[in-house]
């Protein structure tokens, strides 16, 4: 079997991947990069040159960029089921919020928590995501509509990608709380998977900061 390796930090957006990953029920390697000097240097650039997390190396294949690895490994291992078959038409609306995802919601959201706006509607036409109001509305009526789902009734690699961030726009209120949002957390946050992914994460948080102590003492 091809090997997988899990480049990430648990205090990072490789939680994504992660919850990728333990939806996939599939077998990987974890290495965790620290921040600072580990994740900056060559070895590590060698597979990232952004110096940043999560990434994974699947055999030869390296993949970089949380929204392209959910992606990949939906393609790479589809029996796990979690993306339509590239080529079908339900892969439109597959990319549709993917790339929503990553482009202007990952961009509202991080202007959000900077406390930054656009400022004027010049501004606003001319960023991709308008304002965090419209990223907002779209998916609130996307998720108002009865659908279990972003796709429907078929989980995907779409809610793993677009729904981490809704779980953290809530917790981080860089968005705001509506009924289809709590809903839809809650179908998400209920998933074995999920729940698996953030006990795995928490738990290397937590040994980390207790080598830390042990370090300071
Ligand atoms: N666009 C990237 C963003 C990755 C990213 O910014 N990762 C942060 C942690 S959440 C990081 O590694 N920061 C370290 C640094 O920039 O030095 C993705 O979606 O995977």
């Amino acid at each position: 079997m091809t090997e997988l390796v899990f480049y990430t930090n648990p205090m990072s957006r490789g939680r994504i991947v992660r919850w990728m990953l333990e939806e996939m029920g599939i077998d990987y390697t974890t290495r965790i990069i620290a921040y600072g000097p580990e994740m900056q240097g060559p070895r590590y650039r060698a597979v990232n040159p952004m110096a940043k997390v999560p990434a994974i190396r699947h055999g030869e294949i390296i993949v970089t960029e949380a929204a392209a690895i959910c992606t990949y490994l939906a393609d790479a291992f589809p029996a796990t089921d979690l993306a339509p078959k590239p080529g079908t038409p339900e892969r439109g609306p597959f990319y549709r919020w993917l790339f929503f995802g990553a482009g202007p919601m990952e961009q509202a959201m991080a202007n959000a928590g900077l406390g930054w706006t656009a400022g004027s509607p010049q501004a606003e036409a001319s960023l991709g995501y308008g304002t965090m109001e419209r990223v907002c509305r779209t998916l609130d009526e996307l998720l108002s509509d009865g659908r279990s789902y972003i796709l429907g009734e078929q989980f995907s690699a779409a809610d793993v990608y677009v729904g981490a961030q809704i779980i953290w726009g809530l917790e981080f209120k860089t968005m705001d709380k509506r009924p289809s949002f709590s809903n839809y957390v809650e179908r998400l946050t209920a998933r074995p998977a999920m729940v698996r992914a953030q006990a795995l994460d928490d738990h290397l948080v937590e040994k980390a900061e207790g080598s830390q102590q042990k370090t300071e003492a």
